[in-house]
């Protein structure tokens, strides 16, 4: 971050690398990480670290972290005006993880709804890092003095618990972290599944009808949406207890920029097949770019690596002043 961009106020996120990104993805996060890129001093990285809370496997996770790198470049963020980089190469993320976790308590822990719902998912492997992830969320969020933090509707909580954090360490050991507000959008922080309108969309879903993903042909997305679970009624309108509906406008709304008032003006004469057909053009074409950036990409290794390796360098000297300030505030001595 240069010094005259060092007035602008500052916004971290991060996105797990455990799978091709989805479109709720995309429009929850990564599209609001590119619009925000231009009045703020922005950091992005790939939570690498955060993904070892579910069992992966080695080889299919190191390339999942390149082209989950790939994708935020290819979605728009600009590594010459935003910090991008992996999160496993600035170890402050774990040091200052472990001094927040010793300032985190067990029961603040176990009230996590994603804890609960992924502990169900993963019987055979709760480990304590799934249980204690919030206070590395919090690590990555507090030593880059984030101001604003970018992440879909179901993140919430966890920056509920940053924000707790932070107060209390403020509290207990004088002013030293900057307490951040989450930046969640008003359309589009929670993306529905296509099959299960109920259900947030996930890329880790069983069903590969129920989300779309970044990198998906047109076609696929195409036909992805015709088959969208809707409801018995035949009008394209927003209201309660059209889940499938809200959630196809709400997505059409994103990538199309018009109101909910103009698309419910434009498909009144039409059925749910027609509002479907122009929901999946409208997607594929909005897709389009970045599937052709990310295959532009993913084939200049030596590009993708000059970017993370930079990105490291300064975000590892950015963290660095938090982490020292925080050790002293503890009472370690210095080196
Ligand atoms: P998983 O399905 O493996 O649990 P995920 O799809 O939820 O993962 P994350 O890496 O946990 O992906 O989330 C990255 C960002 O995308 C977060 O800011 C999260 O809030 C946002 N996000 C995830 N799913 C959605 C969704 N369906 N709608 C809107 N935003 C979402
Ligand atoms: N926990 C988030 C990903 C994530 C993140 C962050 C988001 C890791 N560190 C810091 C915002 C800020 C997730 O699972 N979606």
């Amino acid at each position: 971050m240069s010094e005259v961009q060092e007035k602008k106020k500052i916004i971290l996120s991060g996105i797990q690398p455990t799978g091709v990104f989805t479109l709720g993805n995309y429009i929850g996060a990564l599209k609001n990480w590119v619009k925000l890129q231009e009045d703020y001093n922005a950091a992005y990285m790939i939570a690498d670290m955060h993904s070892l809370t579910v069992r992966q496997d080695p080889a299919k996770l190191r390339q999942q972290i390149l082209s989950a790198f790939a994708v935020v470049l290819a979605c728009g963020v600009d590594p010459n005006k935003s910090l991008t980089f992996i999160q496993s190469h600035v170890h402050q993320h774990a040091e200052l993880s472990w001094i927040l976790s010793c300032n985190t308590q067990f029961g603040e822990l176990n009230r996590m709804t994603q804890f609960k719902d992924k502990s169900a998912k993963n019987a055979d492997n709760i480990n304590a890092g799934l249980f204690t992830y919030p206070s590395l969320m919090a690590a990555d969020i507090l030593l880059y003095q984030a101001d604003l933090v970018p992440v879909g509707a179901d993140q919430k909580q966890h920056l509920e618990l940053t924000r707790d954090i932070a107060t209390r360490f403020n509290n207990l050991y004088g002013n030293t972290f900057k307490v951040p507000e989450p930046y969640i959008p008003k359309v589009g922080a929670r993306i529905m599944s296509l099959s299960d309108p109920n259900k947030k969309m996930s890329k880790s879903d069983e069903n590969q009808n129920s989300f779309i993903t970044i990198l998906d042909k047109p076609e696929v997305i195409i036909k992805k949406f015709k088959r969208a679970v809707t409801d018995s009624d035949m009008e394209v309108r927003y209201a309660e207890g059209k889940d499938g509906i809200n959630n196809l406008m709400s997505i059409y709304s994103v990538v199309t920029g018009l109101s909910y008032e103009q698309i419910e003006k434009d498909f009144q004469s039409k059925g749910y097949g027609d509002f479907k057909t122009a929901v999946g053009e409208a997607v594929a074409e909005h897709l389009r770019p970045v599937r052709e950036n990310y295959e532009r990409l993913i084939a200049d290794k030596a590009y993708l690596e000059q970017c993370y390796k930079l990105g490291a360098e300064k975000a590892s000297n950015f963290a660095n002043r938090t982490l020292t300030k925080v050790y002293k505030k503890v009472g370690f001595i210095a080196k």
